[in-house]
């Protein structure tokens, strides 16, 4: 390492983003601009040989610990945890992460953004707070804890609790990559202004480019019409841009269509549009990304910090093929088991990506961004594993500009940048004996561009999707159990479910064949059998053992909430998921005990959900309405006969539910009943996908789409008390939807 001062470290992770999508590895085919990512590539160093875990929490966690994801409990994502040990989503102590290394050594640290690497069940407001950011190292904390978050209006937490986002009410010009990017401009403003002298660590995950793709109509307008030739053809043009810049070998060959995808020229011209749009929206979604971490780079330079800044920027994951053959308008319908149809997609292409929608594009657009690479998230083929890499550190880098090639994955970066800050990992961090880092530093790649790797061997798992790297080589197997539906609808391939020793094993030689196009699995039985056995090896030493493809929630975690009968709150409450009541399909009763101000009763008094679905108690022109949701399609509501006078007051609203999909509804206003009130029930399995739960004296706009009065209950909550009545028997295959439209 040239020797300089201790560097500042920037690590900017996008979510979801494909190799081919930035514009220094193509932007398919010189559409998608990222002018401020591609400056710090034409300043630094880019790699495309870069590798990560194929979903969002085990990359994360590989990045953070420098070991890898089994190893430390994070086999898959929170959503999916399980009692095995590489699967509890419990990351332990001795296995300290990055910021609590550097933080002895004089580091402010901070993150900023997704973190996704807390259980569930501990994302409740009294956590417990060991697995939350501050509880891993981080000196500060601003973003969301779960999987994927609405740009327009997040679910945030500060520090160890949850916040408001400032101005997040609809309508208001708020985009929720501004506001880290602001939190990260103004915590590195204050960490200059009170000890310049010392380095800072800011880890920035942007809920950028995952699922909702959401951004203003004059970030995606920019690229009306450059997208209407389609993925088939964006592809091929990808993988020239890709050759033209040496981001790929000059011998690379597209692999065939992934299976599952439509071909192009077989939608119908309203479907072609429709797709059209997403890629039109995405792409604007990125361009708004990279405007952001432009503006980052801007204050690093003001504050003359960049040239001594180490920045990486990488994804964590391929482009995901999640949104299926036509994309989605949103998660909800299809996790409640009642899809859209292509016709409502349809009906809002002139919404997309605004704050009334929640969209993800269609497979072929992933299949497009991972090019030239096979399959997608998820997968560990190239398409999931190989992701996009810049580095940009002036003070270290030698021959600026130049590609890199040499194998690394997502667990070299902690030890990169200890080597990077001159510091040794430590034998203990705060009390706890430190097993070893799994990672080998790349820092030699700044300074020898051409040096060959020396790394030596990388296994891969993921939802029994497998796959080893050695010496240049490359073993794969798909594993094809029902889950493959998802991305194959029409399959005649014979599903595995639980057999592993029916997956196939294929081989690449990755130096010679980028795209894992000519499998030499028949050839080269020899140098199978070896990869094989050293991937069983690996899997026991990381704790991948037992496999499993993950089809059923089996032994879910339980954390602190207390599931009871009745639940008695009092005052305004914003409770997450896991700490609230799970009042889906389920009969129950609310009785609210209010403080009315001489000017009438206004506001919610218990809700759940949003314009997406959900229910709400609350109070409009003086009468007390239950309103149901289902999936924004239907709306159901039951008012009181009674008005609500001044003073203290009771509402009471009982509800059964006399078949699946239906509600009667009674309410009573200080112990006037009116009669039942039969309507259509809510989402009978989920109303938010990003762990938002019960609200009380507040709630989000939209559940009753015509109610146009304040969220914030104008009163005093004395009390609201909710029996349930019955058991809740959750649908496991419910569960495991909801799991995976989280991911
Ligand atoms: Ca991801």
């Amino acid at each position: 390492m040239p020797s300089v001062a201790r560097p500042n470290i920037v690590i900017v992770v996008l979510d979801d983003t494909g190799f081919g999508e930035l514009g220094c590895y193509g932007g398919l085919g010189g559409r998608v601009k990222t002018p401020n990512i591609d400056q710090l590539a034409a300043n630094g160093a880019f790699y495309n040989n870069f590798h990560v875990n194929p979903m969002c929490s085990p990359t994360r966690a590989a990045l953070l610990t420098g070991r890898n994801h089994h190893s430390v409990g994070v086999g898959s994502i929170m959503e999916l945890a399980r009692s095995s040990p590489g699967y509890n989503g419990h990351i332990p102590k001795e296995a300290a992460m990055l910021p609590a290394v550097l933080r002895p050594e004089g580091y402010s640290t901070m993150a900023i953004g997704k973190w996704h690497l807390t259980p569930v069940e501990d994302i409740t407001p009294i956590g417990p707070f060991d697995l939350w950011p501050l509880g891993q190292g981080f000196g500060r904390f601003y973003g969301f804890l779960r999987a994927e978050v609405d740009q327009y209006r997040p679910e945030l937490t500060e520090d160890n609790h949850s916040v408001v986002a400032p101005a997040g009410q609809a309508g208001a010009r708020y985009h929720l990559s501004e506001d880290l990017v602001d939190h990260a401009i103004t915590w590195v403003g204050e960490h200059e202004a009170v000890a310049p002298s010392r380095p800072f660590f800011c880890y920035l995950a942007f809920g950028a480019m995952h699922q909702p793709h959401q951004v203003w109509p004059e970030w995606s307008d920019r690229y009306r019409g450059l997208f209407a030739d389609g993925w088939d053809v964006v592809r091929q043009e990808a993988l020239g841009t890709q050759k033209t810049l040496g981001v790929v070998p000059e011998r690379t060959v597209l692999p065939p269509p992934n299976p599952g995808v439509p071909a192009w020229s077989d939608l119908s011209a309203p479907e072609r549009r429709l797709c059209e749009r997403q890629m039109e929206v995405y792409a604007g979604f990125l361009s708004h990304t990279d405007h952001q971490i432009g503006r980052l780079v801007d204050a690093l330079r003001r504050q003359e910090a960049l040239h001594d800044t180490l920045i990486m920027v990488l994804s964590d994951n391929g482009a995901t093929a999640e949104g299926g053959p036509l994309g989605t308008r949103s998660p909800v319908p299809a996790e409640n088991g009642m899809p859209d149809g292509t016709d409502a997609k349809i009906a809002a292409i002139s919404e997309w990506g605004g704050p009334a929608t929640s969209p993800c594009y269609a497979a072929g657009w992933a299949m497009a961004g991972n090019s030239p690479n096979r399959w997608y998230k998820q997968f560990t083929h190239e398409g999931g594993t190989r992701a996009p890499l810049i580095v940009h550190w002036p003070a270290g880098t030698v021959e600026p500009g130049r590609l890199r090639s040499q194998f690394h994955h997502a667990v070299d970066i902690m030890p990169t940048v200890l080597e990077a800050a001159g510091t040794a990992m430590p034998a203990e961090v705060a009390g706890h004996r430190q097993r070893p880092l799994d990672g080998v530093s790349f820092a030699y790649t700044l300074r020898s561009a051409g040096e060959a790797t020396r790394k030596r061997v990388q296994y891969f798992e993921m939802l029994g999707h497998r796959a080893i790297w050695a010496d240049g080589w490359k073993a794969v197997a798909t594993h094809w159990s029902a889950r493959m539906l998802q991305f194959v609808p029409d399959t005649s391939h014979d599903l595995d479910d639980g057999d592993f020793d029916a997956d196939r094993w294929e081989l690449y030689d990755l130096e010679e064949d980028f795209s894992e196009c000519e499998d030499r699995a028949q050839s080269e039985l020899g140098k199978v059998a070896e990869l094989v056995e050293l991937w069983w090896s690996e899997a026991q030493r990381n704790q991948v053992l037992p496999l499993s493809e993950q089809l059923s929630p089996a032994d879910k975690p339980e954390g602190i909430f207390e599931p009871r009968a009745e639940y008695v709150y009092h005052g305004v409450l914003r409770l997450p998921e896991a700490a609230s009541p799970d009042l889906h399909e389920r009969a129950h009763t609310i009785v609210a005990v209010l403080d009315v101000p001489p000017e009438g009763a206004k506001g919610v008094i218990v809700s759940s959900g949003g314009p997406e679905g959900g229910f709400v108690l609350l109070v409009s022109g003086r009468r007390a309405h239950y309103v149901t949701n289902l999936l924004g399609r239907t709306i159901g509501v039951a008012s009181s006969e009674q008005v609500l006078s001044v003073g203290r007051v009771t509402v009471r609203a009982e509800v059964a539910v006399p078949v699946p999909g239906r509600a009667l509804v009674t309410l009573a206003v200080d112990g006037l009943r009116g009669p039942p009130v039969e309507v259509s029930g809510a989402n009978p399995v989920s109303h938010d996908v990003r762990g938002r739960g019960l609200q009380i004296g507040t709630g989000l706009a939209g559940v009753w789409p015509s109610y146009a009065g304040p969220l914030d209950f104008n009163g005093d909550i004395v009390e609201v008390r909710i029996s349930c009545h019955g058991e809740k028997r959750p649908d496991a295959h419910a569960q495991m939807r909801v799991a995976f439209t989280e991911q």
